[in-house]
């Protein structure tokens, strides 16, 4: 079958009003997407164009869908994630007639089918977050790959997928890795999880933080952005670690130390944010008070061992929303968030608009090069590429002129000096 413009399969059109609601929302808290939309809405660099995407479908990513069209590009899009479409965005972007394949809740066949939807607009560029898109045009349709200038990719997991198919000699085109951008992966652990996960948090708890001992497991990106963010709450941080350097810059930043044996007979609520398994198990449960609040923000959903805790307590109940109440034998009550999934995606919106707004620059303006090379006539080579500092620097400077900041410029006298090394010191 040919592709149609405007197709698509959602759960209930009748949503789109609402969806619109959402995505002016967050058109409203993404700047510098919203300049970008305004400096090519003319010009049209995209027309031509046919990018299918395989992205989170969230009011964020609809704002980033809106301003590809903008741009002149047409576009496919499906959800990259059964749990993360918005159903409410996902029809508004039907009724505005870009052809979109989301609902929530799909299973595995019927997300596979959303890609190979996506796939009959025979697209010449491709965006993914965790490259199943990529994978599908490599395994399934490989007649499209001559057409196509390249792709981006959003996420970790992604690029790490496709650095290994290049280093193989597998990838056939060449990709942008947005995930390595400075102005992405600093912003989205530190500020983006920080934030959303006591977000995630309150939701599911309205607990007072001020004067709690919240144990963080884990000091990377996210546990420093949760830690920081807590302490501005008034409570008492303590911080459970493996890495010495990374237990050091806690203790430097003013958070207490210790190993999670201790830390789980004095914490009040507990989040984990390592990326390893087991960093919660059954001999903790039983060391911790009555009434503690445990939850995750790592990037898996076994940090903390819950099959351990339902040994202890078999029959958990449902006490609100994301949050479970699990009786032990000895009346103590321990209340798991989200099922011990990322309770910031879970039991909150994720990254706030305004931390997505300067990653989905970055894709914008991927995309856009990709496009330039071609009309140029050049190809990149089928590598994955890092996002030029240039842009990184750009975009973050656009995002401060956003925000009504302006900083100084090295004078060209300064720019000597730092560059200059036969001065000496
Ligand atoms: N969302 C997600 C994943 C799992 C999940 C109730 C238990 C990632 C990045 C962005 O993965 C994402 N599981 C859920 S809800 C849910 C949501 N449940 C529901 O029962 C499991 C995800 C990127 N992003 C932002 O962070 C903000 N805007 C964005 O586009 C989105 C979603």
């Amino acid at each position: 079958m040919d592709y149609k413009k405007g197709i698509f399969k959602v759960a209930d059109l009748k949503l789109a009003n609402e969806g619109r609601k959402l995505i002016a929302w967050a058109e409203s808290r993404m700047p510098v997407l919203m300049r970008l939309r305004e400096q090519y809405r003319k010009s049209k660099p995209l027309r031509g164009f046919r990018i299918a995407g395989c992205l989170h479908v969230t009011k964020e990513t609809a704002v980033l869908v809106k301003t590809f069209v903008e741009a002149g590009a047409e576009v496919s899009w499906s959800g990259c994630n059964p749990l993360s479409t918005n159903d409410a965005v996902a029809a508004a972007l039907a009724a505005d007639s870009i052809s979109i394949f989301a609902w929530h809740g799909m299973n595995v066949k019927e997300f596979y089918w959303c890609i190979e939807e996506t796939l009959k607009l025979k697209p010449n560029l491709t965006l993914d977050d965790g490259a199943d898109l990529i994978f599908t045009v490599h395994n399934r349709h490989q007649e499209l790959i001559p057409n196509i200038i390249g792709g981006t990719e959003e996420t970790t997991t992604g690029v790490h997928r496709l650095r290994a198919m290049a280093q193989d000699g597998a990838l056939k085109y060449p990709v942008i890795a947005v995930n390595d951008a400075e102005t992405k992966w600093d912003f989205d652990n530190v500020y983006g999880t920080g934030q959303s996960t006591l977000d995630g948090i309150l939701r599911a708890t309205s607990v007072l933080f001020a004067g709690k001992n919240v144990v963080i497991a884990g000091y990377g990106h996210c546990g420093k952005g949760v830690a920081t963010r807590a302490k501005g709450l008034g409570a008492n941080v303590i911080v459970t670690e493996v890495k010495p350097t990374a237990a050091l810059k806690a203790t430097l930043d003013g958070m207490r130390v210790m190993p999670m044996d201790e830390a789980a007979k004095i914490g009040d609520i507990f989040v984990t944010a390592t990326g390893v398994k087991d960093v919660i198990v059954d001999r903790h449960f039983k060391l911790m008070k009555d009434g503690v609040i445990v939850c995750n923000t790592g990037h898996y959903d076994c940090e903390i061992n819950l099959e351990h805790l339902r040994k202890q307590a078999p029959s958990p109940k449902v006490i609100r929303q994301d949050n479970e109440e699990y009786k032990l034998k000895d009346g103590r009550r321990i209340y798991v968030l989200a099922q011990g999934r990322l309770v910031n995606l879970a039991a909150a919106e994720g990254h706030p608009s305004e931390v997505m707004d300067m990653s989905f620059a970055n894709q914008f303006m991927s995309q856009l090069r990709l496009a330039e090379l071609k009309r140029k006539g050049e190809r990149l080579d089928n590598k994955v590429y890092d996002i030029p500092v240039e842009q990184d620097q750009e975009i973050a400077g656009v995002k401060l002129v956003t925000m009504g900041l302006r900083i100084d410029k090295l004078t060209p006298e300064q720019r000597n000096y730092q560059e200059d090394y036969s001065a000496g010191t």
